[in-house]
């Protein structure tokens, strides 16, 4: 799904429609090509779209229940992107760290392509070295598992499994569906064991060269590979080469009642966006935030709106709203007393749901 090849490919078109008098079909793109069209028509249309983590498969106190999710309940449309998390994948497991069953997701993963909408999906990966979660901060965790490192073919066996997940999730005609992937993403904290701390910047491009080239070479023409890039880094330092990344994201979330420094925090990491969206010419989203237990009065419409209105942005993501952790909800939900708040800023023109994604985003 490299760049250059999707140019020539693109240049072998423009040459068959000339010779054969047709316009070159859509329908000879690749998924990702497909998908990236989509996000960048979006935004050229200026609609943003709206996301929610795990949405259809449980919400604030529920759980598997078909049909259902929170965002449905409150505004009559599931959301135009759907974030998903496949952590534990890796390990052969039938279920995600969160509990969430992978046949399941596939499934969520087909009806929210089969509505028109759009997938994304984060991968908060066990650390190889010590067994523990994604959290567990570490050192030599990816030197461990580069070429050469000692679990060098233990990662590479994880990584055949998270790629042949991802070859099994097609459409009703056999087609792979298009997915936004944000591996080794928030790697400017130090959180994760693949954050800032943990490993050279040359290592990280390692290790994204590698889950790249690898994923790549097992046929996945269905992923638009979304980078993070790192405020403060002046570039082209820890930044994969723009071959290897279709487009940009960035994470941010308000701690409790923290607005003065949410707002800061955004509109710093939405100028570096905006910033490589230049350089790279490629489609920019904020790919996860929120507020957990939206502890502030009309949130979306006064603190988000003014952040992201008039951005070329493709989507706002909200996180999960956890079914067993009642204070862990990042999105309205029906009885909360964001409901009319969430109401409006979904009723603003250019914020769509699932059900206008085609409209605004297809040509
Ligand atoms: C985090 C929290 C965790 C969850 C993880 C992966 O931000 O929501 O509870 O396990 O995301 O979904």
């Amino acid at each position: 799904m490299k760049r250059n090849i999707r140019i020539l490919s693109t240049a072998i078109l423009s040459l068959a429609a000339i010779t054969s008098c047709s316009s070159p079909n859509s329908a000879t793109l690749s998924p990702a090509d497909k998908l990236i069209e989509k996000i960048e028509t979006g935004i050229e249309n200026k609609v943003i779209m709206v996301g929610h983590q795990d949405d259809p498969l449980y919400g604030h106190l529920w759980k598997y229940e078909p049909n259902r999710s929170d965002v449905l309940e409150v505004i009559g449309d599931y959301p135009a992107v759907m974030g998903w998390e496949i952590g534990g994948l890796e390990l052969g497991n039938t279920e995600s760290l969160d509990g969430v069953p992978f046949d399941l997701l596939r499934t969520e993963i087909q009806n929210q392509h089969q509505r028109g909408g759009i997938n994304t999906i984060s991968w908060h990966a066990f650390n190889p070295l010590t067994g523990s979660d994604s959290w567990d901060e570490c050192p030599e965790v990816v030197t461990s598992i580069l070429e050469g490192g000692k679990n060098h073919e233990m990662f590479l066996d994880r990584l055949s499994i998270v790629t042949n997940y991802f070859l099994s999730l097609k459409d009703q005609n056999g087609e792979l569906i298009p997915i936004i992937f944000r591996p080794w993403h928030e790697h400017d904290g130090n959180w994760f064991w693949w954050g800032d701390k943990w490993c050279t910047h040359q290592e990280y491009r390692q290790l994204w060269d590698l889950t790249y080239n690898y994923m790549t070479s097992r046929g996945l023409n269905n992923l638009v590979w979304c980078y993070m890039p790192m405020p403060g880094d002046d570039a082209l330092d820890k930044t994969p080469p723009t071959e290897q990344f279709d487009m940009l994201g960035i994470d941010a979330y308000q701690g409790k009642d923290n607005v003065e420094k949410y707002r800061d925090n955004v509109i710093s990491k939405l100028d570096l966006l905006k910033e490589y969206k230049q350089r790279y010419n490629k489609p920019i989203a904020i790919t996860e935030t929120g507020s957990e237990s939206l502890p502030t009065e009309n949130w979306f419409m006064e603190v988000v709106v003014p952040l992201i209105e008039d951005q070329p942005i493709s989507y706002v993501l909200f996180w999960r709203n956890a079914w067993d952790k009642p204070e862990h909800f990042y999105c309205s939900y029906k009885g909360h007393s964001s409901e009319d708040d969430f109401r409006k800023f979904n009723a603003l023109p250019y914020i769509i749901s699932a059900k206008d994604v085609v409209k605004y985003t297809e040509k």
